[in-house]
């Protein structure tokens, strides 16, 4: 049988990065089936165009993953492919939480022939032997035999065939430029973030994530060779066509237990299995100079860092307490000074924000090293402890928000300000970080530092600009190349002639403010 897996897009931007979940149901698929991966992110298709695809190809079963903010185009796609006779299996946070939704029990129109709940690990064999065979059911639950919930153990996990996957749609390079670029350096004729896995689950329980309550609050690990041998296999790959590989640790919080990621770095830079890497770790986890060190050492470069807010009181009445914000700018000085940097990310609409909490907020993050500052809404996702509560208080304004997605747009009103004040001040965050002249402070912020790091802040941040100014297509990354054109002059200027003037703090490897660790400053792709 032919199996389909697809992931709708974002709607928004591109994707910097493809979804795990298509790669390792793929690997955990049953011999004898072929699997096909489609990204809607890398390879948009209309409703249309997916029906004819999956009919040409003689697709037999099509899975579909979305988060909530893509259900609604998950919804219309698996609609259009149901409508041409091939059963659709739905998976992943959304309908794992309304599962009658995607199967039309609550009264709405059905558009999935089963869901997956959960971990869909060692429910996904079940799936594709029942769908061979025509006799898929409407639910698939991760159980034991005795009909208790059971969560995957990550310590078999699969191999994941890096070295032979068509990874052709996620090359975040333009194809024109392939040839050229595999002769600079070690090679740049591909780039491409691939997402890794190295454990599942938090039990912090943040009132407004749906991790806690979809991964369990029992925290669970692949093996340290595992790992490692998944990032050699990257590496090689990257080697063998001349181009690079970054990786992304999408694990939830990846220092969730310091004494195992130590341990795993560590590894990591044992067996020279470094590659350039970002990874979430929540601040609190980020006060320990050895894991700071040993970040370093092995490849990490970002690091995500949800910070919500730089209220306390917020901070509270999100179960995130443990979120110090007097803390915030010592954790990033320690990274910045390691040569790693942050994406900080804020929430705002949270219920004791008032108008002028963006302005309050950048006042914060300018006297912080140069990092990538993001913001978002406080959004109700579904089955989350904030979901219930807000219902309870009468307060959500679009309870189905997800029916009808629209971008930065807020389901129920903050206590302390409208609705249309908490639009402004993401704008606002948005609009003075990454506007030209931000571009350019960033970019000066790191004077003091090789051109390499200034040209990755740079483009970094340019990147990050599209997830709030969507820039789809040449003209709107030309025009984003002239508003900052004197920033790409300057470095170009400097990458061609040189610059004598500029204040050397020295290669992070010589400077003796940074602790040495084994092999560091081996992380390459
Ligand atoms: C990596 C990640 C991202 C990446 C992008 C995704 C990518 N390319 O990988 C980035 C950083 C860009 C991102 C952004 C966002 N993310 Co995110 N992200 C994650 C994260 C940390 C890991 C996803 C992952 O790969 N997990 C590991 C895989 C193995 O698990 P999985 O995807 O759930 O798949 C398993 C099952 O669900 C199931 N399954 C999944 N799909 C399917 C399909 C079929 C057919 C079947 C049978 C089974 C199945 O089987 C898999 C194996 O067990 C998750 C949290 C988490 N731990 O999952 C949040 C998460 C998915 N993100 C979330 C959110 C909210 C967002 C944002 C909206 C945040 C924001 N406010 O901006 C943005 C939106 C991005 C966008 N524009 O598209 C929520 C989604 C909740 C929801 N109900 O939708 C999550 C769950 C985290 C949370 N805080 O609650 N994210
Ligand atoms: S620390 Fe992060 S992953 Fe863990 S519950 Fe909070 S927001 Fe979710």
């Amino acid at each position: 049988m032919k199996i389909l897996l697809y992931n709708p897009d974002n709607g928004v931007t591109r994707n910097f990065m493809p979804h795990l979940w298509m790669f390792l149901l793929q690997s955990l698929t049953p011999p004898g089936h072929e699997v096909i991966l489609i990204d809607g992110n890398a390879q948009p298709m209309d409703e249309a165009q997916i029906a004819q695809y999956v009919r040409e190809h003689e697709i037999g079963l099509v899975g579909i993953g979305a988060m909530t903010r893509m259900i609604a185009k998950a919804y219309r796609i698996a609609d259009a492919i149901r409508a041409v006779g091939v059963p659709v299996v739905m998976g992943g946070p959304h309908v794992t939480e309304l599962a009658d939704e995607a199967l039309g029990r609550d009264g709405g129109p059905r558009h999935a022939d089963a869901v997956a709940l959960g971990e869909a690990d060692d429910t996904w064999p079940r799936i594709v032997n029942d769908a061979a065979r025509g006799e898929l059911k409407e639910i698939y639950a991760p159980v034991d035999a005795a009909g208790k919930e059971s969560k995957p153990s990550l310590k078999n996990y699969p191999i994941i065939p890096w070295d032979k996957i068509d990874l052709h749609q996620f090359n975040l390079l333009p194809k024109v430029v392939y040839p050229l670029l595999k002769k600079v350096g070690e090679g740049w004729g591909t780039f491409r973030i691939v997402p890794v896995e190295s454990g599942r689950g938090c039990p912090y329980g943040c009132e407004f994530c749906t991790v806690t309550g979809f991964f369990g609050d029992s925290i669970r690990f692949r093996t340290n060779e595992s790992v490692v041998n998944e990032l050699l296999m990257l590496k090689a790959r990257a080697r063998k066509e001349k181009g690079q590989i970054a990786v992304f640790f999408i694990d939830d919080n990846f220092a969730i237990n310091v004494k195992r990621t130590k341990s795993l770095l560590r590894d990591i830079i044992a067996a020279k299995a470094q590659v350039h890497w970002v990874a979430q770790i929540s601040a609190n986890l980020l006060r320990d100079e050895e894991l700071c060190d040993l970040i370093a050492a092995s490849g990490g470069k970002w690091v995500f860092i949800g910070m919500e807010s730089i209220d306390p009181t917020n901070l509270k009445d999100v179960n995130k307490g443990f979120n110090k914000p007097g803390e915030y700018g010592t954790v990033l000085e320690r990274l910045a000074k390691r040569n790693v940097y942050a994406i900080t990310s804020f929430i705002f609409g949270m219920d004791n924000d008032t108008t002028g909490v963006a302005e309050r907020t950048l006042e914060q993050v300018r006297t912080w090293p140069p990092g990538l500052p993001i913001f978002g809404l406080l959004t109700p996702l579904p089955a989350t402890p904030l979901y219930k509560r807000l219902e309870a208080a009468g307060r959500l304004t679009r309870h189905k928000h997800w029916q009808e997605f629209i971008p930065f747009a807020m389901a129920h009103t903050p206590l302390k300000m409208s609705i249309e004040e908490a639009h402004a001040e993401v704008n606002y965050g948005w609009s003075h970080s990454y506007s030209a002249e931000a571009l350019a402070q960033a970019v000066d912020a790191l004077d003091d530092q090789p051109l390499g790091y200034r040209i990755n802040i740079f483009l970094a941040r340019l990147c990050f600009r599209g997830i709030y100014f969507p820039m789809m297509g040449k003209l709107a990354w030309l025009k984003v190349a002239g508003e900052n054109r004197r920033t790409i002059f300057k470095l170009i200027k400097e990458a061609v002639f040189g610059r004598k003037d500029r204040p050397t703090r020295g290669k992070v490897e010589d400077r003796e403010d940074v602790p040495r660790t084994e092999a560091q400053g081996e992380a390459s792709a």
